[in-house]
């Protein structure tokens, strides 16, 4: 199976998040991506298919606002990594504001995801790396790993948060719409629910989310993710919520997949973008589950005996020590 990664990638490095009412080490560090790539023996590095996918996916109001906050962040005079510190609760006007703060705010949706001068760079090239997976399952590969970092899951069209900034599931399953692949399924089995891909997909009727998550009654983010979020118009139906207890193990975590599978295999994808987060895994250090090394191979088996081909794309996993183990686990299951 190949797997791409651009050394761009590391390039984001923000010193810190606000977490529980204080300062923490930001989890989402560049180790993580080194750890992967050396587990996996290594990874191409992706060819730049350029703006036209992000395009697809993400206002250019959103896109030129991430390109520019650095620096305007700068400008003010302001040290350090950009972050928020207001945001406008739902149903406020539409603003159009020149402040640096009202524009973060305006874009993002929590305090726990920095813009650094790298941000851009590493987010792009995490975009590559799963359009390089993307081109290879659309030229006849079975299944091809991106070892995407940033994360994608929790970017939606025009907004980041959770250490998200693009999303890459939404951009790979948005490509293959574009290159004439009817319907798309995306299954997302990261710890946490993917809110980006749930609201990017939410009216569309071509492509199915499917996500297995902490139940936001108890777990960031919180507000997406309980079960009665099922989509609306068009995508009434193709938006399946799936949450789970604190210390979900192998089969639970399993049966649930099944529920998943089941409902995507009935909606009939011609194509499947996984989502995959290490951080179901039973010592991460920010979540809950306690799946093992082992039960990431079993879970890989149950999606590959369905038959789609299949764009792999890492989200979250903190557990840096184990990490490697884990996606390799994972991969070897396909
Ligand atoms: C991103 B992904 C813990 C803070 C938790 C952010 C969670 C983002 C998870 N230091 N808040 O889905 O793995
Ligand atoms: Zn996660």
């Amino acid at each position: 199976m190949r797997n791409f990664f651009s050394p761009a990638q590391l390039g984001h490095a923000p010193t810190r998040e606000l977490h529980n009412g204080g300062f923490t080490a930001y989890a989402e560090t560049p180790s993580r991506a080194q750890q992967i790539a050396a587990a996996i023996g290594g990874a191409e590095a992706p060819g730049d298919h350029g703006m036209a996918a992000i395009e697809a996916v993400h206002t250019a109001d959103y896109l030129a606002f991430l390109r520019e906050a650095p620096a305007r962040w700068a400008a003010a005079g302001r040290p350090g990594d950009a972050m928020g510190y207001v945001w406008p609760i739902v149903g406020r006007r539409a603003l159009k504001l020149d402040r640096i703060d009202g524009q973060i705010g305006r874009y993002s949706f929590d305090a726990s995801t920095p813009l650094t001068a790298q941000t851009w760079d590493a987010a792009y090239w995490s975009a590559q790396s799963v359009l390089a997976a993307t081109h290879a399952v659309l030229e006849g590969d079975r299944a091809a790993f991106a070892l995407c970092r940033p994360p994608g899951h929790h970017a939606g069209a025009d907004y980041y948060g959770g250490y998200c900034y693009l999303n890459t599931a939404a951009i790979a399953a948005q490509a293959a719409r574009n290159a004439g692949v009817r319907r798309v399924a995306i299954l997302d089995i990261d710890y946490h629910h993917g809110n980006g891909t749930q609201d990017i997909f939410w009216e569309r009727g071509d492509v199915f989310y499917a996500s297995l998550h902490a139940d936001p009654a108890t777990d960031y983010p919180f507000y997406w993710g309980h079960a009665d979020e099922i989509g609306d118009g068009e995508g009434r139906g193709t938006t399946l919520n799936l949450p789970l207890p604190h210390g979900t193990t192998r089969d639970p975590f399993r049966r649930a997949q099944a529920v998943a599978l089941d409902a995507i295999a009935h909606f009939a994808p011609d194509l499947l973008v996984l989502s995959f987060g290490a951080d179901t895994w039973e010592g991460d250090p920010i979540s809950h589950f306690a799946l093992t090394t082992a039960d990431y191979a079993v879970l890989a088996r149950d999606i590959a005996a369905c038959g789609w081909p299949c764009v792999v794309a890492m989200e979250g996993g903190y557990a840096i020590d184990a990490l490697g183990a884990n996606v390799r686990s994972l991969l070897t299951g396909f």
